[in-house]
């Protein structure tokens, strides 16, 4: 199945805490297909950048310095609708607000260390895919 495309991360605690399998389990059964992946570790610079448009927040410093504590998981995910329907899949910014079964209920801790990542916009996916990516990657 073709469709489009949304970029993810596994953040740093997902990947401490071993959930890499569970929640590549829960995207693919979700119809999801993965068509690129890694392990990779930001640095500052990258997630300064990543997260710019956070730059005046309060918690950026504290986001930036979550994001670079350890490796992450990234990838690019391809379905029909997939930004919307990965942002479903994740739920809320906050797990306390996510709905039951949705991957922050089930792997986040908190609202500032909450296991993953979903692109907001066809226009981001793109972006985001192409800050990890080369097109070489992306099958
Ligand atoms: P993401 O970009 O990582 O998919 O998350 P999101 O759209 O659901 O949330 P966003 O508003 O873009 O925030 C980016 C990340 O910053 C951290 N955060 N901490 N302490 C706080 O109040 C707070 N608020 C946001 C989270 O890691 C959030 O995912
Ligand atoms: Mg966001």
């Amino acid at each position: 199945m073709s469709g489009n495309r949304t970029f993810t991360m596994l953040k740093p605690d997902a990947v401490e805490k071993g959930h890499i399998g569970a929640i590549l389990q829960q995207i693919t059964s979700s119809g999801f297909r993965i068509v690129a992946l890694k392990l990779t570790q930001m640095t500052e610079d990258d997630a300064k950048t990543f997260y710019e448009i956070h730059k005046e927040r309060p918690f950026y410093g504290e986001l930036v310095e979550y994001m670079t504590r350890g490796p992450i998981v990234a990838a690019v995910l391809e379905k029909e609708n997939a930004v919307e329907d990965f942002r479903s899949l994740i739920g809320a910014t906050n797990p306390e607000d996510a709905a039951e079964g949705t991957i922050r209920k089930k792997f986040a801790a908190s609202i500032s260390e909450n296991a993953i990542h979903g692109s907001d916009s066809d226009e981001n996916a793109e972006i985001e895919a192409a800050f990890h990516f080369s097109g070489r990657e992306q099958f």
